[in-house]
């Protein structure tokens, strides 16, 4: 039965192991009510078993005949299994316990490959290593061919993953809900130095993480009409008569805890056509017309949108919004509910957390829900609802904040925006009340904007009918309560407050930096895995010149790492003994990629003019990783600036490893693993009152990457923490924005009166970087000049002087390595463990 006719792994130990003769090894008997069937063992020989069990019975295909793409899905499906037994036992004492649960509602999920994550979750890492060595599987090949579910955007989504992550480490009951989009964030590509997008087919070699259940459908309405009557006690009530309607389908996800058991899902939705809906045309015998019908059902979950600020009022992202709430809070109620619960008691058993305003239609549908189905009365109702929602806002761009316009929302969801309006109504009635004759402060409140055009504000209805309104970091919070909603955080001070985002250190260090995490554990113990404040035991160690040099190995050794990666993914050679200076996140004008090239380009030209020699500089390599919304213009003449800088400077002999710059394409949470750990200083150059929080300006300080950054953001806190002596700071704050702009800025002024800014400008517009092509380089820089909306240009002494300083400490090893350990045996305070203990005591009350 053996095939030995082809070479790819003709070793003696593969006939043995190629066909697996005893079959399932799961007995299949011991399926108890009371409780999950056993996991395999946790041996080399037990896992190759289960392995090749996967890889004949359930992928059928030997050994001897597979491909990579059947390895690692046999290789998922096998780790799956040691995950299964906890999966279902969290169930079962989840359905029993009768704990509060959190419902995290989320339009995006950045997860990140699975595989990685799953081995290092159940401790498997080394068995699946040796155990795939005596099959003669490079286990590093099959990593590679994970496509990661990239079903989010950037920060908001990753942090949502990182949120899952922690609860269930912690053992807090959470169902994340969220969308399965069939294309998840594009893929980035550059032709011409030009970004093209290309569709993320992540689920076309398969999907082994997820886990579909067809027949847990959930039907949806949309459109018609609504109308009112009289019920049976003569009350009188409305109803929806809808006109269309799809089905969602849920699929589950696995999201372990570290090592603990705990098994938590996450429920993505995928919109599937009813019937009814193509049968109806199908009969009329519109053939074409019946599959055009599923098609436009089946959109709803196809795409994510790939906007990350500025939202755009399109009807199918509204119908994306209510598509996933809907399905979520039916779930919740109908299938996860005990039979008979009583609905006056729901906050105790359940707590939705709204990541922005994306599922903010979720507070009219509960409302809907239990007046119009449930039939319970309006004040009772509004009571439930409030205590059953929570609102953490992500943004301060007033651009970026949800605006529905009510023609659209009623032609969608007509009952949504009645309820909608009686919530106005009695809201604004109750303020009337607290502040009478104040017009002025009721229109400023209204849920409904009259002008341009009547429309919708999600983030007052988020705030209106929640019981708590975060933002993401201290100063992000302030500016909450006082610019961006500063009538409600007076009206009601106790409802607002601020949780500091974190990330799972998990992903971020344990497992995207194995080398540091040895070190660390070495000399603290693993306890940090999980309790990330003791990372304070390493400060001694900043003083202890042997484990400087250890420290300063790992960095060396995750560069190289890194270098490999570059040049075996885009083909990017880099040398090997430079600064690494990294600045990645999304492409926006407000985080300033272009003050970071003027950066560049400033230094490129003093050397070039000769007003510093080469041998003086301190070689550096700037790496940029950075997608564009690609509607976003001026975000995509800045990527091709950029790339075209590149270019030029990378083939420059006269700067040659002293300065490169590398973009590699398609950053994404699989390059960010292996970007941060290498890094050396992290970018995060904000203009101040712009940047939320954050969250890779804590991935890198938690990696032992020095920051140089505005007082922005989480930076704020981080500087904080890890001291002024450990941290770059530059720019205006946030106040002297207001005041610069409130003065009228003019960034031609800064142009006239700074010679080294002057000569870099002119360097860029003058078609040096664009093969003397001017107009190439004209957009971005006219912007800069002329409007500047995010004040590049008043900060760019600050940060050249701040660049001076890095420069200075970099060239002390030894200062560095060390401000570099303090960076690291300070920041976990950014645990999203911790972040997740705030939501749970001051906002879960769980
Ligand atoms: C298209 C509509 C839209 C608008 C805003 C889509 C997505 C957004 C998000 C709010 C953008 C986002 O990811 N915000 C980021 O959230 C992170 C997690 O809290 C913060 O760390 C970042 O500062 C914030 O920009």
């Amino acid at each position: 039965m053996t095939d030995t006719s082809r070479g790819e792994y003709a070793s003696d130990e593969l006939q043995t192991t190629d066909v697996h003769r005893i079959g399932p090894t799961m007995p299949m008997s011991s399926e108890r009510a009371s409780g999950p069937v056993e996991a395999p063992d946790k041996t080399v020989e037990e896992f190759v078993a289960a392995f090749l069990n996967e890889l004949n019975f359930g992928q059928g295909v030997l050994l001897s005949r597979s491909t990579i793409n059947d390895q690692y899905l046999a290789l998922a499906r096998t780790v799956r299994q040691y995950l299964m037994a906890g999966w279902l036992e969290t169930g079962v004492q989840r359905r029993e316990s009768g704990r509060k649960t959190i419902g995290y509602l989320s339009a995006e999920y950045l997860l990140g490959r699975q595989l990685s994550n799953a081995l290092l979750a159940t401790d498997l890492q080394d068995i699946a290593d040796e155990a795939m060595k005596q099959c003669g599987i490079d286990i590093a090949a099959l990593r590679a061919q994970e496509i990661e579910p990239g079903l989010g955007n950037g920060g908001l989504g990753r942090l949502a993953a990182c949120f899952v992550d922690s609860l269930a480490t912690m053992d807090v009951p959470c169902i994340g809900y969220g969308i399965r989009y069939e294309y998840g964030i594009f893929r980035q590509t550059f032709e011409d130095n030009r970004q093209v997008e290309v569709p993320d087919s992540w689920l076309s070699l398969g999907s082994p993480w997820e886990f579909p259940h067809p027949e847990r459908q959930v039907r949806v309405d949309f459109g018609g009409r609504t109308e009112t009557y009289t019920d049976d006690q003569g009350r009188e009530r409305s109803r929806w008569i809808p006109d269309w309607n799809v089905l969602g389908i849920p699929y589950h996800h696995m999201v372990p805890g570290f090592r603990n058991g705990t098994v938590n899902t996450l429920r993505l939705w995928s919109a599937k056509a009813t019937q009814a809906f193509d049968l109806q045309i199908f009969n009329s015998g519109d053939y074409a017309a019946a599959v055009r019908a599923q098609t436009f059902a089946e959109n709803i979950s196809k795409v994510l949108y790939p906007e990350d600020s500025t939202p755009q009022g399109k009807e199918l992202r509204l119908q994306q919004q209510y598509f996933f709430v809907a399905c979520s809070l039916h779930d919740f109620i109908q299938n996860t509910l005990p039979q008979d619960f009583d609905l006056r008691r729901l906050p105790e058993r359940i707590i939705f957390q709204l990541n922005d305003t994306h599922p903010v239609i979720a507070i009219p549908e509960l409302m809907r829900i239990l007046v119009d189905r449930k039939g319970f009365d309006w004040d009772e109702a509004w009571d439930i609802t409030r205590q059953c929602f929570a609102y953490t806002c992500h943004t301060l761009l007033p651009e970026a904040l949800e605006v529905w316009s009510a023609e659209l929302l009623g032609r969608l969801l007509p009952r949504h925006l009645e309820i909608i309006y009686r919530i106005n109504k009695e809201f604004l009635e109750e303020v009337r009340e607290t502040f009478p004759g104040d017009e002025m402060r009721i229109r400023s409140m209204s849920i409904i904007a009259e002008h341009p055009e009547r429309s919708v504000r999600m983030a007052y209805l988020a705030t209106i009918g929640s019981s708590k309104v975060n933002g993401v970091a201290e100063l992000h919070s302030q500016l909450l309560r006082d610019k961006v909603l500063p009538e409600f955080s007076q009206y009601w001070t106790e409802k607002f407050t601020n949780v500091t985002n974190g990330i799972t250190p998990r992903r971020f260090v344990f497992l995207a930096n194995r080398r540091l995490s040895d070190l660390i554990t070495d000399k603290i113990g693993s306890g940090w895995v999980t309790d990330l404040e003791r990372l304070r035991d390493l400060e001694p160690y900043a003083d202890d010149a042997d484990f400087r040099a250890e420290f300063a190995a790992v960095k060396q050794a995750n560069k190289e790492r890194l270098f490999k990666v570059l040049q075996a993914r885009d083909g990017i050679e880099l040398p090997e003994h430079a600064m690494l200076d990294v600045m990645v996140k999304r492409l926006h004008e407000y985080k300033r990629q272009s003050l970071k090239l003027l950066h560049i380009v400033s230094t490129y030209e003093s050397i070039i003019s000769g007003r510093m020699r080469a041998e003086d500089a301190v070689p550096r390599t700037f790496v940029f990783g950075a997608k564009a919304a690609p509607g976003y213009h001026m975000a995509k003449e800045t990527i091709f600036l950029i790339n075209s800088v590149a270019a030029t400077i990378n083939a420059d002999e006269r700067v040659k490893d002293v300065l490169s710059v590398a973009f590699p394409a398609n950053y994404n949470v699989t390059l960010a693993e292996k970007l941060i750990p290498a890094a050396d200083l992290s970018e995060q150059i904000s203009l101040a009152g712009k940047e939320a929080s954050g969250t890779g300006n804590m991935k890198f300080a938690l990696n032992g990457a020095l920051t140089i950054g505005t007082d922005d953001g989480a930076n704020v806190e981080i500087r904080q923490l890890v001291g002024d002596d450990n941290f770059f700071l530059f720019g205006m704050t946030e106040p002297e924005v207001e005041q610069l702009r409130a003065e009228g800025y003019q960034p031609t002024s800064y142009y006239r009166s700074n010679d080294r800014l002057r000569a870099t400008i002119d360097l860029l517009a003058g078609g040096h970087f664009t093969r003397g092509d001017r107009a190439a380089s004209a957009q971005v820089v006219d912007n800069l000049l002329t409007q500047d909306p995010f004040m590049a240009l008043a900060d760019f002494q600050g940060y050249l002087d701040a660049q001076d300083r890095v420069d200075a400490v970099y060239r002390d090893t030894d200062a560095w390595t060390r401000s570099a350990i303090l960076n690291v045996a300070r920041s976990g305070f950014f645990s999203s463990d911790r972040s997740m203990r705030d939501y749970l005591d001051r906002i879960w009350n769980a």
